[in-house]
């Protein structure tokens, strides 16, 4: 039920044809195709479209939201995480329409039987989308509680038929030039790159995500589609996501070739493991700033733990951080 399209992020080609002539270029497609003249796949590369304005996106409730107040949209659209835009927290609200959305396709890559170049809207179409509202800890010691709109990874793992020697899965994120100025910077190795187990990943709450508080993602909050990983640090939830590779080897993650002492492949919520150059036992709910605020105790695997803490029964979460 994947429809394959051949493009992967080219140009704009909208940047430097007027649009009228976009919309002439798909008659003379139309027509051409309808005249057998053209292989499907040219006739199925579709014009670049401008980026949509925001966008509802239709959603049920789900079981697994946390009912906790959540963070104010305007906090958790200008207060981010997006190093390619730069690492001020407001760089990306500032640059991050710059960023093209549309045409923008997944390549589903490695051991599976199902892999190709999987267009966002068939992506968006592929499950029901549900609102999680999930709590999110960023190692930095804030956190938010947002409410993501989207489906469990899950869905699609499962539609695209992982081989038996999947172990893990490597997430790869956009890195372009010409829209993302933090590129210039070598504060991390780009693309940005993150992984997961495979359990993990098909866990239920590990989320493929189109959008928050109802509407399309926001190109700050990563746009058109990003991870959530709610039971670890925000840094495993990688942002507009091009690439799923499905590994043998635990994948090299960019903030563990950045600072391998720092940041482990697990980066499990771990109140009893502190980073090394600050503890991880209390945080600060964005929003409840204010000087009579106290901060809240850091809960392991940031309060999921009853839903995953039996992914990692065995393991020792100080050497596996
Ligand atoms: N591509 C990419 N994804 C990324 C990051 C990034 O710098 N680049 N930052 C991560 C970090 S550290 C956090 S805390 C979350 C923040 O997500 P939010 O701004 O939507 O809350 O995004 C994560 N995903
Ligand atoms: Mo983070």
């Amino acid at each position: 039920m994947l429809i394959r399209t051949r493009s992967q992020h080219p140009v704009q080609p909208s940047e430097i044809t007027p649009s009228a002539a976009f919309g002439r270029r798909r008659e003379i497609l139309r027509a051409a195709t309808a005249a057998g003249l053209l292989p499907v796949a040219a006739a199925l590369a579709r014009p670049a479209r401008a980026n949509p304005a925001p966008q509802r996106l239709e959603a049920g409730p789900s079981p697994l939201s946390t009912d906790e107040p959540r963070t104010s949209y305007e906090d958790v659209t200008s207060y981010n995480n997006f190093y390619e835009f730069g690492t001020g927290k407001d760089d990306p609200s500032r640059h991050a329409h710059q960023m093209p959305t549309r045409p923008w396709t997944i390549s589903i890559e490695g051991a599976v039987a199902k892999p190709g170049v999987y267009d966002i809207d068939t992506l968006l179409g592929l499950a029901s989308l549900e609102e999680r509202v999930y709590r999110m800890r960023c190692v930095e010691g804030w956190s938010m509680v947002i409410p993501w709109v989207g489906y469990s990874l899950s869905e699609l793992v499962r539609r695209v038929e992982p081989r038996g020697d999947a172990k893990y899965i490597e997430f790869a994120t956009l890195a372009d030039e010409a829209s993302m100025p933090g590129l210039r910077t070598r504060v991390l190795l780009w693309p940005y790159v993150e992984g997961l187990r495979m359990d993990e990943a098909m866990h239920p709450l590990a989320l493929l995500c189109f959008g928050l508080y109802g509407d399309v993602l926001p190109g700050q909050n990563g746009a058109p589609v990003r991870i959530v990983v709610p039971w670890k640090y925000g840094f495993k939830s990688g942002k507009s996501l091009v690439a799923i590779r499905f590994v043998e080897k635990q994948p090299m993650t960019s903030w563990h070739i950045a600072a391998p002492h720092e940041y482990g492949f697990y980066s499990n919520v771990n109140p009893d493991v502190p980073h090394p150059r600050w503890s991880q036992a209390t945080e600060r709910r964005i929003g409840e700033d204010g000087f009579l605020s106290r901060k809240r105790k850091t809960l392991m695997f940031n309060g999921y733990a009853e839903q995953v803490a039996s992914l990692y029964a065995g393991m020792d979460l100080r050497r596996q951080f």
